[in-house]
């Protein structure tokens, strides 16, 4: 168990916090491997019906860590398309695999691929305080961890590039404005909120909100016709829930649903 990551399962929520505060939560690779165990965890113990990623101190993540990419200490350029492919983009699949609601609590800066991983979550909410900012361009690299997609899939290729090309630092209002993060919250009510929004998804009806979250994922990828079939056939599936039957039900007798996730 590495302490680069803190993990902490209760009442369904799975809480996990980046935790290398003095280096603002940028990734080394010890950093990437626990996070992407624990995103393994989420998918494969039905106990977890939601994930709250959030980072310790004052930021929430500013991407790689730059120390271990010292061109000083000599050596052969690195292969980052190597580290990528070992490293970032399994924990931004299993983002979007995990069929469970992924939320993130934007604490403080999120910076590089750390504020890319933010944007690969289903929920985000930002401190006010909290800025995203595109650093790439300012050592030279693009938009990775799913930046250069998501951007310009929510935001339109104006503010894509101007985001990934200025490094603009992006302030959590004009994020939230901008429709790139669900809401900005003052700082000290960020993890309470965001906190009680994730109890609030793990008691709900786990195998609907992902069908919901499959679906919405897919829906820009192809046509209606085609998307009406995998409508078609996730309602059938989300039918044959207990949970469907406990919805009805609780509604008929005017009281609140007891949903098992099942
Ligand atoms: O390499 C690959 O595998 C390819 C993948 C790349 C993915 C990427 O994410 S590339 C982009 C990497 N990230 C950045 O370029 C951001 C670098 N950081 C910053 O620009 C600034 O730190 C921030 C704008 C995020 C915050 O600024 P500020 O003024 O609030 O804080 P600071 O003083 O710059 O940072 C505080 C400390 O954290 C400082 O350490 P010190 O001086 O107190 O000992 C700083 O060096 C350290 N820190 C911040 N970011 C990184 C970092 N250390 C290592 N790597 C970092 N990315």
């Amino acid at each position: 168990i590495s302490e680069t990551v803190l993990s902490d399962l209760k009442n369904g929520v799975l809480r996990l916090t980046l935790n290398r505060p003095d280096k603002l939560n940028s990734f080394n690779d010890e950093m990437h491997l626990a996070l992407r165990a624990q995103m393994e965890r989420a998918l494969a113990d039905a106990d977890i019906r939601a994930v709250l990623l959030t980072g310790a101190g004052r930021g929430f993540c500013a991407g790689q860590d730059l120390g271990d990419r010292d061109p000083r200490k000599g050596g052969a350029k690195p292969d980052l398309g190597q580290t990528l492919e070992t490293f970032y983009n399994p924990t931004l699949r299993l983002i979007r695999l995990l069929e469970k609601p992924v939320l993130c609590a934007v604490n403080g800066v999120a910076a590089g691929a750390g504020a890319n991983i933010a944007l690969a979550c289903d929920i985000v909410l930002a401190a006010k305080s909290a800025k995203f900012i595109q650093a790439f361009s300012k050592i030279g690299l693009i938009p990775d961890a799913g930046g250069s997609w998501s951007l310009t899939r929510i935001l339109g290729e104006p503010r894509a590039k101007a985001l990934a090309m200025l490094a603009t630092p992006l302030p959590a209002e004009q994020a939230a404005d901008w429709g790139l993060i669900w809401k900005a919250v003052d700082d000290e009510a960020l993890m309470e909120e965001a906190s009680a929004m994730a109890e609030q998804l793990a008691a709900g009806p786990t195998v609907g909100l992902g069908l919901s979250k499959r679906l919405i994922q897919a829906a820009s990828d192809q046509p209606l016709d085609t998307h009406l079939d995998m409508e078609r056939d996730c309602q059938r599936t989300a039918g044959q829930t207990d949970d469907y039957s406990e919805g009805v039900a609780a509604f008929l007798e005017k009281r609140p649903a007891n949903f098992r996730g099942c």
